[in-house]
């Protein structure tokens, strides 16, 4: 069957909620009807020079919370991208047929980069996308369930896939982003129009799904609203509240127009107290998972040593490939 491939960076100690509504969820029911493929991209997490000692911890905490979430190991590979070396070397042959103002054209980069200057801007942090487009390419992945903000990333990846192909011959299946239009953006809690991020200017906006269910029903109690006090959705006239909505709407499975109807001649205090409600209802078993595999670590690194070697079969006959069409001299 077709394969479904999708990472996410060990960049914190936990998993932040637009994490989970606008990716990994998405990554649960795909297992169903795809051949996924699904990891902790630790080579992406260097861009942010993390501690040594930090980077290995979080690798395994992101592991964890993938199998909380509902990626099943005996279905899907679960796997860690820099036990996959042909991750590396497919990105070096892809940097080779990028053009450097088409990289250079990255939102995410220039904004990432704007903000750090670019004396503390690593060269890793600009081939990002080429790493990401690697990771796609390698699996032959179909879909790629992620969120809105890594569209811009998809399209550079199916850009690539496209002129390897028209160079050397069908090598590469083209990817479609998988972004669902509801969950895509989940919002900052304190800045409903910026989208929810472990890099926000306050911490208050977040919510990590690992932290103590208490500190994050105290910062769904203290999200930013609009003024007015009907509970309607609308994104644009009522950021704060469409945020909220979007969140219990995708936690509780119920559709949109009936949530606000249920919401009639009621307040925000009782919006924030489903949403604290759903969050909990979710993130408190959740984190019991992730804490119960953590605890059973080897059990844990057994199944990402699997997972790799499932992975470098695929990657290994892909490469094998792109390396004999590229001209490279075999071994
Ligand atoms: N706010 C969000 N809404 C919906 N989806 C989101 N994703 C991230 N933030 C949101 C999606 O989560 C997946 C994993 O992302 P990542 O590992 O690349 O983490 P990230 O994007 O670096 O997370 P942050 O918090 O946004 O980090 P910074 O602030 O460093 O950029 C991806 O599919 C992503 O789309």
């Amino acid at each position: 069957s077709d394969r479904v491939l999708s990472l996410i960076q060990p960049t914190a100690d936990s998993l932040h909620l637009g994490n989970y509504l606008g990716a990994l969820r998405q990554w649960v029911p795909l297992q169903d009807s795809y051949d996924a493929f699904y990891g902790v991209a630790d080579l992406h997490a260097l861009t942010v020079e993390p501690d040594p000692v930090v980077l290995k911890e979080r690798t395994l905490r992101a592991a964890a919370q993938l199998i909380a979430a509902g990626i099943d190991p005996s279905r899907s590979t679960v796997f860690v991208q820099s036990h996959v070396v042909e991750h590396t070397q497919l990105s070096w042959v892809l940097s080779c047929m990028t053009g450097f103002g088409q990289a250079s054209r990255m939102t995410q980069f220039k904004d990432k980069s704007a903000k750090a200057g670019s004396d503390s801007t690593n060269v890793g942090l600009f081939s990002y996308p080429i790493l990401m487009a690697a990771d796609i390419l390698l699996y032959q992945a179909a879909q790629v369930p992620v969120g809105e903000d890594q569209r811009q990333h998809l399209e550079l990846t199916r850009d690539l896939a496209g002129r390897f192909n028209a160079r050397y011959g069908r090598t590469f299946v083209v990817p479609e982003p998988h972004i669902l239009k509801s969950v895509g953006k989940i919002q900052d809690l304190q800045e409903p129009t910026a989208k929810m991020s472990k890099s926000a200017a306050s911490p208050n906006g977040l919510i990590d799904l690992l932290d103590d269910p208490k500190i994050n029903v105290k910062k769904i109690k203290s999200a930013v609203t609009d003024s007015g006090r009907e509970i309607s959705f609308d994104e644009d006239a009522k950021p704060g509240v469409s945020n909220l909505l979007t969140i219990l709407a995708a936690l509780t499975d119920e559709p949109m127009d009936t949530l606000v109807a249920g919401f009639e001649g009621k307040g925000y205090g009782d919006l924030k107290g489903a949403v604290a409600d759903a969050v909990t209802a979710f993130a408190a078993p959740y984190r019991e998972r992730t804490l119960q595999l953590l605890d059973e670590r080897t059990e844990l690194e057994k199944i990402l040593a699997e997972g790799a070697a499932h992975a470098r079969e695929v990657a290994h006959s892909t490469i094998t490939d792109v390396y004999a069409k590229v001209g490279l001299l075999p071994a």
